[in-house]
């Protein structure tokens, strides 16, 4: 099935999902309107004649218009990430009908279109929809997989990024065109190797590429089959976590499509090259069709929970319980949205807790509040615009304040960026090297002779629907008087202490080498 019938299927559910929607929007006096979501709205920014103003106490303030990214119709996916490692977020966008596009950051929320410059080529009749950039060659420079799942099947790129800036097509050398109908990819190193494998979410059977690269040559080995990981169904977006927390990344997979229920998937890392399914045994149930999902710990308790989108039903909450079992905490939660695609966390508003931002595909995107104790408050005034058709959602710190800002896209063409209002007390931690995917930190508070967790994170690479979060850690330090220390753990288990850390934004190299292949 190609993706413009996916889209047309999405379209075709919105039509019957959110009849009558309503939404808010805001003029320019900064007051709030309440007002109907106008479907057919043509898409494109000439016509907006009045921009979106947040209103007082809103947590974004809508800055795109300045920012130089134009309104891209049929974008799905975001791609955050350092392409020197280090630095602020470039942006990268798939394009479903279109040209990809690669923008770098040039610093208080503007960017530039370097996508010629870079070497980045749109093949026609081939979309892209999922990528995912790492430092897949172990030089220091992130390189770039897209994955194009168009009819007639498209031929998958791997772009490996030279010295000098500009990406070379290695698709064929590197082995992994993978020509099948791939939605999105994701990249981590599953094996401790020190390089980050590839696991592709295909409609049909997923593909898992082990990353055997030597020299300066990337090199990947289909090893699918042998990992475990052959399934058929169709599969949408992946994400990659420690979820029952033995140090080794486990894959969760959201799957399904009209007419098809199918479950999502929690595969198991075994450590030893293959996975286990264990998703019967993990509580985790109740979605017919899942588009995207975040891990993030919601609970402080270091262990990463679960957030599912739902594309025909209700999205989902699952609170990680241990061992690789979820309790679905959706009812209580406090979370109300549905018929969704991407999701994003973080602690936006600073104070300890990670908060949530649902796109729905029915509806507008909305803003919730982690209240603590597995509850969640939907923050009205959120700054983001009432448009509907919302697909990837991406938190990152676009201008190195700490706090984490947003990139929404938008299939009518309402993609927008968002700067993070809240302030307070910010500590980001870029993570530099080949190894920043499954890296975790734990933040503790200390005082005299105790010490606390006072927040986990771990690097998810992608996260959401088909899109990726830098390789940064954004912590919120909300305690003035308080000493903080940071615990960084990388794949593989090396791990490196950050004492009394302050309010600021810091790099963090990870360590070269792994285990033996
Ligand atoms: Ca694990
Ligand atoms: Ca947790
Ligand atoms: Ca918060
Ligand atoms: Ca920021």
């Amino acid at each position: 099935m190609s993706v413009s019938l996916v889209a047309a299927l999405i379209l075709a559910a919105i039509a019957a999902a959110a009849p009558g929607q309503t939404g808010r929007a805001h003029n320019q006096a900064g007051t709030v309107r309440e007002g109907r979501i106008n479907k057919a709205r043509k898409p494109g920014r000439g016509s907006e004649k009045k921009l979106p103003e947040s209103p007082k106490g809103a947590w974004f303030e809508d800055v795109t218009d300045k920012s130089g990214i134009p309104p891209l119709k049929y974008s799905e996916g975001v791609n955050f990430c350092c392409l020197e490692g280090g630095g602020l977020p470039d942006l990268f966008i798939p394009v479903v009908k279109g040209k990809d596009r690669l923008f770098r950051n040039r610093g208080n929320f503007r960017f530039e279109d370097i996508t010629e410059a870079a070497g980045i080529k749109g093949k026609s009749g081939k979309d892209g929809i999922g990528a995912v950039f790492a430092d897949f060659a172990g030089n220091g420079l992130e390189d770039l997989y897209i994955v194009k799942g168009a009819y007639p099947y498209g031929d998958n790129v791997m772009y490996l990024r030279k010295p000098d800036g500009a990406f070379r097509d290695v698709s064929r050398e590197a082995g992994v065109v993978n020509r099948k109908n791939g939605i999105s990819a994701v990249a981590a190193d599953f094996f401790g190797s020190g390089r980050p494998d590839i696991f592709v979410c295909n409609w049909g059977v997923n593909t898992l590429f082990r990353n055997v690269s030597a020299g300066g040559d990337l090199k990947f080995r289909d090893d699918t089959l042998k990992a475990g990981l052959g399934g058929d169904g169709r599969s949408w977006a992946a994400v990659v976590a420690d979820f029952n927390g033995d140090g080794r990344p486990d894959i969760f997979v959201c799957r399904g499509g009209y007419g098809k229920p199918e479950s999502p998937r929690l595969y198991m890392n075994n450590g030893d090259g293959t996975f286990t399914d264990r998703t019967a045994e993990s509580g985790i149930s109740g979605i017919d069709w899942s588009l995207g999902a975040v891990a993030a710990d919601f609970n402080n308790d270091g262990l990463p929970d679960l957030f599912v989108t739902s594309y025909d039903g209700r999205d989902r909450l699952y609170i990680n319980l241990g061992g690789g079992r979820f309790r679905d905490v959706t009812k209580t939660s406090g979370i109300d949205t549905g018929h969704s695609v991407g999701a994003a966390a973080a602690d936006i508003d600073g104070d300890g807790l990670t908060d949530l931002v649902v796109a729905q595909f029915a509806g507008p995107v909305k803003v919730f509040k982690n209240l603590g104790g597995g509850k969640f408050r939907e923050i009205k005034n959120s700054g983001i615009g009432a448009w509907s058709r919302n697909e990837g959602v991406a938190l990152a710190d676009v201008n190195g304040d700490g706090a984490p800002d947003l990139y929404v896209s938008n299939y009518d063409g309402h993609n927008r960026l968002y700067r993070n209002l809240t302030g307070g007390r910010r500590l980001a931690i870029a993570i530099t090297g080949a190894r920043g995917a499954g890296t975790e930190a734990r933040l503790y508070r200390t005082s005299e002779d105790k010490k606390s967790l006072a927040a986990f994170q771990e690097l998810p690479g992608v996260s959401g629907f088909c899109s990726q979060v830098p390789d940064e850690f954004l912590f919120a330090l909300p305690e003035k008087n308080a000493r903080y220390n940071v615990e960084i753990t990388f794949p593989g288990g090396e791990k490196k202490i950050l004492y009394d850390v302050r309010p600021g934004r810091m790099e963090v190299k990870s360590p070269a080498k792994g285990k033996k292949q």
